[in-house]
């Protein structure tokens, strides 16, 4: 292979075709007709909104923005290789091996593609959340009209999930919540909720070898009061259970996905939730700092009450957000990021095996400019390799990827084509429409001498 310098400007004289474009975001503006009136400084709504091929009427408590309402359908989790993607296989691949020997069928059921739009009564009554809490203001969601929202958490599935017969399953999808934005919170993420349900025989059954031969153990008593440690209704022993197992259920996990946690430091906190109780928050320290990664408890009676269950089950709750676990397993220092198309981002997270491990290296803040290259060449194809040394040869550290978009044949001039996007960026400038056009054809000039091409 020739090693080639770029020591001079060559003018170039033959006719080229270029296409540059910068990366945009996903966002389409205006698709949903909600417009702005400058004069009265307030938004004007359509009266109905379009979404998922439904109409919304839309009324006073409509709050939700394009921008938002863009995210819908996105499902970041269900797009190959991006890292939510592999998380959710990790967790697929973790509940998975929980199995149900009696129904031959693995426990965890695992449904990640209900509708992020949700009623209230989903949201927030369902699940017990009383009718002035503060999680069901305006300020805190995006309502698309006082009934409908776009679901503030996973939990909004917990009852409808129970009453189509499941007592063990996974939930996983996007939410929606007007919180803080900093570098570790957006207005869109994703949750996982898990719940597992246990009669009186799972529980006590399968712990006989801790609580030895005991056939008098009862989930409920007509006696129990509720106190920090449990529920009105609930004995000790079948909360302590629970408790047991959603505790090694949740730290089994994060052993796996996060293999370095032992030599961090973890801790249950207690806290409450209107759906849980008792309730934890399952944080992890680093470099100092204490991250949340999750909210969990016994879930509340009312909400398997609500679930069309008698007094025969008991179970455990939890809901872990993706965005936070995605950047500490793979070292991604701003939430922002799981939403660019940029792909110096997304290229870093191609593999198949989603247990592969790798830890993000920053890309450039500067634009990428993305020019193809298409060429014709004889009845052998050139081989990618060396038309990559040839790039970077000639582009050095400007050139961020190349990749072979696409190759035929043509029978009729028995000639192959190719045609390659080179992905230019600076580390740490923004490149000139001109520059990159200089080099670009620099690389079409060598690529005539070295390999005989005819650019087309
Ligand atoms: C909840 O959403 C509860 N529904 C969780 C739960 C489920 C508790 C079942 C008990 C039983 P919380 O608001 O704390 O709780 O959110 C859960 C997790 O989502 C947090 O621990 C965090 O990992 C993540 N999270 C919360 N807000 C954001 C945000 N704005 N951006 C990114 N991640 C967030
Ligand atoms: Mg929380």
């Amino acid at each position: 292979m020739i090693i080639l310098k770029r020591f001079y400007f060559r003018p170039i004289f033959y006719h080229y075709r270029t296409n540059t474009t910068t990366t945009t975001t996903k966002t389409k503006l205006n698709t949903f007709n909600i417009e702005y009136d400058p004069i009265k400084q307030s938004i004007i709504y359509p009266q109905e909104l379009n979404l998922n091929n439904k109409n919304y009427s839309t009324d006073s408590w409509t709050n939700v923005n394009e921008n938002i309402l863009s995210r819908i359908g996105l499902n970041l989790h269900q797009q190959k290789n991006h890292p939510l993607y592999h998380l959710t296989n990790r967790l697929r691949k973790y509940f998975y091996q929980f199995y149900d020997q009696k129904k031959l069928s693995p426990k965890f059921s695992i449904i990640d593609n209900l509708s992020p739009i949700v009623t209230t009564e989903q949201n927030f009554d369902s699940i017990c959340i009383p009718i002035n809490h503060v999680s069901r203001t305006k300020s805190m969601n995006y309502y698309i009209n006082q009934n409908t929202l776009l679901r503030a958490h996973t939990s909004a599935h917990q009852v409808d999930l129970i009453r189509s017969g499941l007592n063990a399953f996974l939930c996983i999808g996007d939410v929606y919540r007007r919180d803080d934005i900093d570098p570790t919170h957006y207005p869109v993420f994703h949750q996982c909720e898990g719940v597992q349900l246990f009669t009186k025989e799972e529980l006590f059954i399968g712990n006989k070898n801790v609580l030895g031969d005991k056939d008098n153990l009862e989930i409920f008593g007509p006696n129990e009061q509720r106190d920090a440690t449990k529920q009105e209704g609930h004995t000790l022993e079948a909360v302590k259970l629970v408790e047991a197992s959603l505790k090694k259920t949740i730290t089994d996990l994060f052993k796996t996905l996060l293999p370095n946690t032992s030599i961090l430091n973890s801790r249950w906190v207690d806290t409450t939730f209107p759906f849980t109780h008792p309730s934890w928050e399952y944080e992890i320290e680093i470099d100092g700092k204490w991250y949340e990664l999750l909210g969990c408890g016994i879930m509340e009676h009312r909400v398997l009450e609500n679930s069309g269950l008698n007094k025969d089950h008991i179970g455990w709750a939890f809901g872990l957000g993706l965005e936070r676990i995605a950047m500490i397993m793979y070292g991604i220092p701003d939430i922002r990021l799981f939403w660019t198309n940029d792909s110096g981002f997304l290229s870093q997270f191609v593999f198949d095996d989603s247990t592969h491990s790798i830890q993000y290296k920053p890309i450039s803040i500067y634009p990428q400019c993305i020019n193809d290259l298409s060429m014709w060449m004889g009845k052998t194809k050139i081989d990618p390799s060396d038309f990559y040394d040839l790039v970077r040869a000639i582009g050095g550290d400007l050139i961020e990827q190349v990749i072979l978009i696409d190759e035929f044949y043509n029978p009729k001039n028995q000639r192959y084509s190719q045609t390659y996007r080179i992905i230019y960026r600076s580390m740490d400038r923004t490149l000139t429409k001109n520059e990159i056009n200089m080099i670009h054809k620099d690389i079409e000039y060598h690529c005539k001498q070295q390999f005989g091409v005819e650019i087309r």
